[in-house]
């Protein structure tokens, strides 16, 4: 395949330093038809640096997104905490969009990049009556995006393709793209096709992984070929404004481990009270907290390469991407963890790359009766665990692996 191997930052050009080298891992997202072809997928080169210029946080090996996300797993769950979630984003939308357009009735029209099965697009249509557009890569999960009723297209969306897709289908006022910036290797062209179908009051909002919150909670599974930036407020401020789009507000939220959501407008004007300036004060010592969060995460590893041993059968719970860079940079992760466990039929049956983990449903886990769960998809411990009480009444205990191995 072809990879790409930088040496200078997405963001500014500047030099990069390596943080984190994780070895080679496959691509997370890779899920197998047989334990085989799962075992024998290709390794790439998986090393989490900095640019010591503007600090944006980022892989230096890139895979080309044809290659990530025309057929895609992952499809975002209908889970309460992330309804929640959307409720609080949306109000903060109205009211960032009120502020930025002068206008109090919300907005025109919303065009969402990367919006997986629509799951974000139904709630915003529960909010506003109002044009809904989402652009999605993968044909298979635009389909099912489709059979809801979301008008998606099948497009990456970028410079190359933002005049056609302004021709068809208009400019927008609201611009969404929550957890895909860091999709992107071409991060630059991104936002500036953004700024290209944004109209003149427009809002861009955009999501991800706050890299703040990833590196103070000792997050190390996130790092993988997907995520090639990692971000913070100081380098995406001045990324966004070369780009034309000028951040108004910085918001974080604790969904998935913490997220940072920036809203940038076309317009310039002040930023909603301080949430910038807290931001940057914050983020003051990220070149030592990188340091730092490379120390914990070689102990967090080591600690559960022996941990896992002597806890009788283990199932991991959750075939996350996340959960393969931990499965991945464990010794005979496969002899550890007999199964993946996982709601989302499309995931079930396949194997998990690298290690060849089956993956099966939650109603045969319950059948399979293991002695622990590895816990990877922590970002959902509350509604798993509500879910598992009566595992957890006759001794069954999770394994949380970050920042620390515990068992819950
Ligand atoms: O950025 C990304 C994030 C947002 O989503 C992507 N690059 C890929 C993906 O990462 P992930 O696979 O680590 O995502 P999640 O959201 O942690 O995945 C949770 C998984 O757990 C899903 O496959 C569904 C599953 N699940 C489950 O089996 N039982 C989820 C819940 C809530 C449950 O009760
Ligand atoms: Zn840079």
């Amino acid at each position: 395949m072809r990879t790409y191997h930088r040496t200078k930052c997405r963001a500014c050009d500047g030099p990069l330093r390596l943080v984190l080298d994780l070895g080679h891992s496959p691509l997370a997202n890779s899920l197998s038809a047989t334990p085989e072809e799962a075992r024998a997928l290709p390794w790439y080169p998986l090393r989490m640096c900095y640019c010591t210029s503007c600090w944006m946080v980022q892989l230096d090996v890139a895979i080309p997104s044809e290659e990530l996300f025309s057929h895609y797993v992952y499809e975002t769950p209908a889970a309460a905490s992330l309804h929640l979630h959307y409720e609080h984003l949306i109000e903060t939308i109205a009211s960032v969009y009120e502020r930025v357009s002068g206008s109090d009735v919300g907005p025109k029209r919303c065009v969402e990049m990367g919006s997986n099965n629509g799951e974000f697009l139904v709630a915003m249509r529960n909010r506003w009556d109002i044009p809904l557009l989402g652009i999605e890569p993968a044909r298979n999960i635009v389909d099912i995006a489709s059979k809801r009723g979301v008008p998606t297209v099948c497009e990456f969306f970028g410079l190359d393709t933002v005049d056609e897709l302004i021709s068809t289908f208009g400019t927008t006022d609201l611009f969404v793209a929550r957890h895909c910036m860091a999709h992107l290797d071409d991060l630059r062209g991104t936002l500036c096709a953004i700024a290209k179908i944004l109209d003149e009051d427009g809002v861009a909002v955009i999501e991800n992984a706050y890299v703040m919150n990833t590196l103070r909670g000792g997050q190390f599974d996130q790092i993988y070929h997907e995520h090639h930036s990692y971000f913070a407020v100081r380098p995406m401020k001045r990324l966004l404004e070369e780009c034309g789009l000028h951040l108004r507000y910085a918001a974080t939220s604790p969904i998935h481990g913490g997220t940072v959501v920036l809203f940038a407008s076309k317009k310039p004007g002040d930023t909603v009270h301080d949430s910038v300036a807290r931001a940057l004060l914050d983020e003051g010592m990220m070149p030592r907290e990188l340091e730092a969060f490379a120390f914990r995460a070689k102990t967090c590893i080591a600690g559960l390469q022996r941990g896992l041993t002597g806890l009788g059968t283990i199932d991991s719970y959750g075939a996350t991407a996340k959960g393969n860079t931990l499965m991945n940079v464990l010794t005979g992760a496969k002899s550890l963890v007999r199964y993946a466990v996982d709601s989302t039929p499309s995931k079930q049956g396949l194997f998990l790359p690298g290690t060849g983990i089956e993956v099966i449903s939650e109603e045969r886990a319950r059948e399979e009766r293991p002695d622990a769960y590895l816990l990877t998809a922590w970002n959902y411990a509350e509604e798993i665990a509500a879910k598992n009480r009566e595992f957890t009444d006759r001794g069954g205990k999770f394994v949380v692996p970050l920042p620390f191995p515990r068992l819950a």
